[in-house]
């Protein structure tokens, strides 16, 4: 596996590259043109450029999260082929540009969901966390101010103001949209991009819903083994994969993280490692990725990944806010770090174990 941190480029992030550089065992960058919109083609001088600061820096670019999908090819409107056109191009410029991971969700609406930006845990950190009773309590666009007041300036992944300012209309899209349809309409893209991604080899690393249950009504597919197993069979292709992000699939205490990565063999591109704490199985919140501080056991997690010859770019997830660090919710630099040498000590623990066996 290649330890990777999130980065969303020098305009947006608290954090710099050189600090990553500095992390143990970090070699390479996931990010983004942040600025970009869903269903927007991609310059290639930008691609080339963000790909050039960071080889500069001395790490890599090892993926791309996300290019976004528009709303019309997750709701399949009539226009949505001019937006899948749109993705292939970007694909095709990605790929030119010897980029092959792409992750990207296929969430109605909203990207990932959280109820506090900021919950305060008993040794004074702070982290995201959700309830489903304030989400209840809530309508979608009063969801949105509370994230937008509490992101203290920051714009966070999936909750851009532009799009949020239509959030009545992006509803109104998804009146008759049901699961059944949203698998129907994330074949039909699939199917149609999977060429260009054959050609240049591209991995697509489908993210899961957050959390792993509908929310406000919307329909959310990507959200337990049988339903990822139906997706990768659905258009059975090695580029058709899937980002395991141990936090989103988490959510619901009935998956079993373990066992899903084990059935994703070959299939899965991309993990988020991360560990929540509940509360209760409605209340969550965000702990240190060490797994006495949360529920998930990270070693089972880990082995698990190990056991399936996992061998592509892996992240640490959210952190928790400490030290007195400001930064974009879940994204500083602190607890992230802490995250990815914790997990390389796993990693290394893991495979000495093996090869001395
Ligand atoms: C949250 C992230 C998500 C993820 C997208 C992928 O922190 O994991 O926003 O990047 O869902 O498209």
């Amino acid at each position: 596996m290649q330890m990777t941190l999130r980065w969303y480029g020098s305009k947006y992030d608290t954090v710099t590259l050189q600090q990553i550089r500095q992390i143990p065992g970090v070699t390479g960058v996931i990010s983004t043109l942040y600025g970009t919109a869903p269903g927007e083609v991609w310059e290639t001088e930008d691609i080339l450029a963000l790909k050039k600061e960071i080889e500069n820096a001395g790490l890599i670019l090892a993926g791309i999260e996300s290019v976004n999908v528009h709303d019309a090819i997750k709701a399949g409107t009539p226009d949505r082929d001019k937006y899948i056109d749109n993705y292939i191009t970007t694909l095709e410029r990605l790929g030119q540009a010897d980029i092959h991971l792409v992750c990207y969700n296929f969430m109605p609406v909203f990207d990932w969901t959280r109820t506090e930006l900021a919950r305060v845990r008993p040794d004074g950190s702070t982290v995201l966390a959700y309830t489903q009773e304030a989400v209840d309590a809530l309508r979608p666009e009063e969801m949105f101010s509370s994230i937008e007041k509490d992101a203290g300036g920051t714009v966070l992944p999936g909750w851009e103001p532009e799009r949020m300012g239509h959030i009545k209309e992006l509803f109104a899209l998804y009146r008759d949209v049901d699961d059944e349809k949203l698998f129907a309409n994330l074949k039909y893209f699939l199917e149609r991009i999977m060429p260009v991604c054959d050609k240049y080899d591209i991995n697509m690393a489908i993210h899961p819903d957050d959390p792993a249950w509908s929310v406000f009504g919307l329909p959310r597919i990507i959200i337990n083994k049988a339903n990822i197993l139906r997706m990768t069979k659905m258009v059975d292709n090695p580029h058709n994969g899937v980002t395991f992000c141990s936090g989103s699939y988490g959510t619901n205490l009935e998956n079993d993280l373990p066992d899903m990565i084990r059935s994703l063999k070959g299939r899965l591109h991309f993990a988020h490692v991360r560990n929540l704490k509940f509360n209760s199985p409605t209340d969550f919140e965000e702990s240190a990725h060490l797994s006495s501080d949360g529920t998930f056991d990270m070693y089972d997690i880990m082995l698990a990944l190990y056991d399936i010859g996992f061998d592509g770019p892996i992240r640490p997830d959210h952190g928790r806010m400490i030290w007195g660090e400001q930064a974009m919710p879940g994204y500083g630099l602190y607890d992230r770090a802490l995250g990815a040498t914790y997990l390389n000590g796993l990693w290394e623990a893991i495979e000495k174990q093996h090869s001395r066996a």
